[in-house]
């Protein structure tokens, strides 16, 4: 087991006896690499610092949001002029409606949206709002993907032939994932026959137009566009959940990217620059289903805050720059050509990639579908973590998630990454 600094692990024991695990969300308890987590103190640009003053270079970026760096100027500058002014009416306000009319204008999808909380808000809201648009009861979502705590959604594949799914945490009744199918990632026809059997009862399918969550899995060509043709086909509601690509991976998120447009558009992460916010938007005539114009029920307390709007405008604006998204193409060609570069007999595996994000997969050579991701070595992938942690660099503390690059990211900052990964792959290869 692998101890903590000194000052991080006393404070993980503190926190585990007032806050389960010593976490607010568990991936960050650091239970798929083992060891106890850093606490960090701050950030800057590229790096987190934990609280005895050590400097990392950062790729989880608070799990995608930080695509500017840490604490970048221009939204530090935004938001503290912004909190003199108030930090919540619960009424609309201009600066919420600019963040709307912006994101509609950079989203093909989107003719309107709610602003909510996080990025599960988002996906929940669309879920109820596409069921109540259609009439219909079930969701089709993919293995592999992962659209936030939502009950209906915290599903896995049925036994068998059934295409029933199952809760996958307790807590969850087996009839609120009753409604919810599973099909493979990048599996056409497994979407195909679930659709063709239940198309009459089907409100929504709903994917990460990217699979960022068991490790990046790009979308096999055709395969967007073959869910865009048989949700039209069926008037089934198509939503793409684009919390971690949107911004992300284009200006306009994926459906830029691939040139596929859904009908509903989950956002989160990069909307608000690091402050809490999820969105959901889409085709008017969906949107108007929504209360207070139409019978879905929908709201939030702080949805719309006004600091969390201002950090968004802020970081949507400065995404705005020219060069911005070559740039971050650039940045993430670069790491995963250094890291590609040091793959071979002695460390196997394969790097997938979409703009700045990609995944370091050890072990399989392939990976496109969620079980090929499964095949990973996981005690080599934790070596990893720890061997890259003891370099100076952070990484997701889990072989299924992606690393993130920003604008702060360097081409030093780059080519120490590739460095230290070499380093320890031969310290790993000479001992295991
Ligand atoms: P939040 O409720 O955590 O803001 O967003 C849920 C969500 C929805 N959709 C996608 C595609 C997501 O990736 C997420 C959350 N992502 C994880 C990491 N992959 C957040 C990290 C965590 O759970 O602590």
């Amino acid at each position: 087991m692998v101890r903590g600094s000194g000052v991080s692990r006393g404070l993980f024991e503190r926190s585990n006896r007032v806050v389960p695990g010593g976490v607010n969300s568990p991936v960050r308890a650091w239970s798929a690499v083992g060891g106890e987590p850093l606490f960090v103190g701050r950030g800057e640009g590229s790096r987190i610092f934990d609280e005895e003053g050590r400097g990392y270079l950062d790729y989880v970026c608070a799990w995608g949001p930080l695509i500017l760096g840490h604490a970048p100027a221009a939204v530090v500058e935004a938001v503290v002029n912004a909190a003199p002014q108030g930090t919540g009416f619960g009424a609309p306000t201009k600066k919420e409606m600019e963040l709307a009319e912006l994101v509609s204008g950079r989203i093909a999808g989107i003719e309107q949206l709610r602003l909510v909380n996080s990025g599960t808000e988002a996906t929940m809201s669309a879920i109820r709002l596409s069921r109540g648009y259609t009439g219909r009861d079930k969701v089709l979502k993919f293995d592999g993907c992962y659209h936030g705590h939502v009950d209906a959604l915290l599903a896995k594949a049925g036994s068998g032939v059934a295409s029933f799914s199952l809760p996958d945490s307790a807590g969850v009744p087996e009839s609120f994932t009753g409604e919810t199918l599973i099909a493979g990632f990048n599996d056409v026809a497994s979407v195909r026959s679930l659709i063709r059997e239940h198309r009459e009862d089907l409100a929504a399918v709903i994917v990460e137009p990217v699979c960022g969550n068991m490790g990046v899995i790009p979308p096999a060509p055709g395969f967007l566009e073959a869910l865009r043709e048989l949700t039209r086909r069926y008037g089934i509601v198509l939503i793409f959940d684009e919390v971690i690509t949107g911004f992300r991976v284009a200006r306009g998120g994926a459906q830029e990217r691939y040139g596929v447009t859904p009908d509903v558009t989950c956002l989160g992460k990069v909307l608000g620059g690091g402050l809490p916010v999820g969105a959901f938007g889409g085709r008017r005539d969906i949107m108007s289903c929504l209360a207070p114009l139409g019978p879905v029920y929908q709201a939030g307390t702080l949805s719309g805050n006004p600091v969390t709007v201002t950090a968004g405008l802020a970081t949507l604006k400065a995404l705005e720059a020219p060069g911005v998204y070559p740039e971050l193409e650039a940045k993430g060609r670069r790491l995963e050509e250094g890291l590609k570069g040091v793959l071979g007999p002695g460390v196997q595996g394969t790097v997938n990639r979409v703009g700045s994000m990609l995944t370091l997969f050890l072990g399989p050579e392939r990976v496109t579908a969620p079980d090929h991701a499964r095949d990973s070595d996981r005690d080599r992938f934790a070596r990893f973590f720890h061997g890259m942690l003891a370099r100076g660099i952070y990484l997701p503390p889990s072989p299924f998630e992606a690393l993130f690059l920003s604008l702060a990211h360097s081409d030093d900052d780059i080519a120490a990454t590739v460095a230290a990964f070499a380093d320890w792959a031969d310290e790993d290869s000479s001992r295991h």
